[in-house]
């Protein structure tokens, strides 16, 4: 059996209350492994508060979030991101999210992806389709040049700057990118097609976990950068676009 999805919906959007009510200064925000990779009081106490609840009614499963100080991966469980977007949310740019992934015997069978600002929620079960809010979500498979490429930086990872620098100009020769910020919703906005792709070449299970299940419950094509299965135990790179558009780069990158 998997988790109550009206229960997990429930408390998500609680836990965007706290985001929505921050009062963000700048002694509550501190770099972790760079300059270029910040977390906020909030993240934690996000983070903290999701995993209170599903202690409470969900006892028996995993709880894995970004902030802890060591990760275990399990099988069965919780795969959270509290803040996907953290740099956006610290410069007041509205766009960040809450990512929630429920695994099964290490499949990714629910997601829950949360805009607190906007208030839409992105959500899927395996097999039962992805939604925003109410609306049934369908990636409508453009081209390359019929809507913008979705692009993730990976500043953290320097290996991965001349690639993503390379694979942007092909893009750009057709159409054309956004660099969003974050992972979880560019997955989402994959699935909605308001954008018609993305790719990143460096990025981590728990910013994707939920956002991937939602995109290819929205008829998205998603993989890594080579065409496999992206893994949820380690950094990874990702490729996700209707199939028109993943055709396509592919056949840039050669794979
Ligand atoms: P975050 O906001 O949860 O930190 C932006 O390109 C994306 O990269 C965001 O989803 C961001 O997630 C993620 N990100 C942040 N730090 C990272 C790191 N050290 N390695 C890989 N991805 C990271
Ligand atoms: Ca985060």
């Amino acid at each position: 059996m998997f988790v109550d999805l009206e229960k997990l919906k429930e408390i998500v959007r609680e836990a965007g209350e706290i985001i929505s009510q921050a009062n963000l200064t700048p002694e509550q925000i501190r770099s972790k492994t760079s300059q270029k990779d910040l977390v906020t009081k909030y993240d934690v106490e996000v983070q903290d508060f999701l995993e209170s609840r599903f202690q409470e009614l969900w006892p028996d499963r995993h709880f894995m979030g970004e902030e802890q100080v060591e990760y275990r991966y399990e099988q069965r469980g919780f795969l959270v991101d509290p803040i996907d977007g953290t740099s956006n949310f610290i410069f007041g740019i509205p766009h960040f999210c809450i990512s929630v992934a429920v695994l099964e015997q290490g499949e990714i069978v629910q997601g829950v992806v949360y805009n607190p600002v906007v208030d839409e929620m992105y959500w899927a079960e395996v097999g039962q389709g992805s939604y925003l809010n109410g609306d049934r979500l369908k990636n409508p498979d453009f081209a390359l040049g019929e809507a913008v490429f979705g692009v993730g930086g990976s500043p953290y990872d320097p290996n991965s700057i001349e690639p993503t620098v390379r694979l942007i100009a092909k893009i750009m020769e057709e159409g054309d990118i956004r660099r969003l910020g974050s992972a979880a919703l560019d997955l989402c906005y994959v699935a909605s097609g308001r954008q018609g792709g993305y790719f990143e070449f460096a990025i981590n299970p728990w910013d994707i976990a939920a956002g991937l299940l939602i995109a290819r419950e929205a008829g998205v094509t998603v993989t890594t950068l080579d065409g496999e299965e992206p893994p949820l135990t380690r950094t990874t790179s990702i490729l996700a676009a209707g199939p028109k558009m993943y055709a396509k780069i592919k056949n840039f990158i050669g794979f």
